[in-house]
């Protein structure tokens, strides 16, 4: 899973029309898909894939936000793709998201921020593992 990177659109920019905007920047921008659904986080999953941030004041916000509507999970591969990931979506604040980030297009709020891409190598393959079987990776 080198070079690989997990992103998530988020229930926003699934609900605003957004999925095909995105797909398009994320392959345009070199990112090759290796896998790719729509799906709908449960709670439990939610907290699950959050649970780094379960001591935090927006947890109970985070959580609802991310189960209320479908998502679209992806893995995705490019040469630096985790870093090169988080810089096509712009800062976690879209006030702060430079132009043309994905965030910064697509992005209302700090807690409705569009799209998630992994922060680690490690936690890309963790994320992958969580939304896919290995037989969806191609
Ligand atoms: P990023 O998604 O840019 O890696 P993290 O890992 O710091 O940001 O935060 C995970 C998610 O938690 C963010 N994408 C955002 O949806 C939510 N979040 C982070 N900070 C806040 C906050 N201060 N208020 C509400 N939601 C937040």
């Amino acid at each position: 899973m080198a070079n690989t990177t997990l992103m998530m659109i988020k229930p926003d920019a699934v609900e605003n029309g957004y999925i095909g905007n995105i797909l398009e920047k994320v392959t345009s921008a070199g990112f090759r898909i290796k896998a790719l659904k729509l799906t709908r986080l449960t709670l439990s999953d939610a907290e699950h894939f959050y649970a780094v941030h379960n001591k935090r004041p927006f947890f109970g916000e985070l959580v609802a936000f991310m189960t209320r509507g479908p998502i679209i999970a992806a893995v995705l591969e490019k040469e630096n793709a985790v870093s090169d990931f988080r810089t096509l979506i712009g800062a976690t604040n879209p006030s702060e998201s430079a132009e043309g980030t994905i965030r910064k297009l697509y992005a209302k709020s700090m807690g409705e921020n569009a799209v998630h891409g992994s922060d680690s190598y490690e936690n890309a393959a963790i994320e992958a593992a969580f939304h896919f079987a290995s037989r969806e990776i191609f």
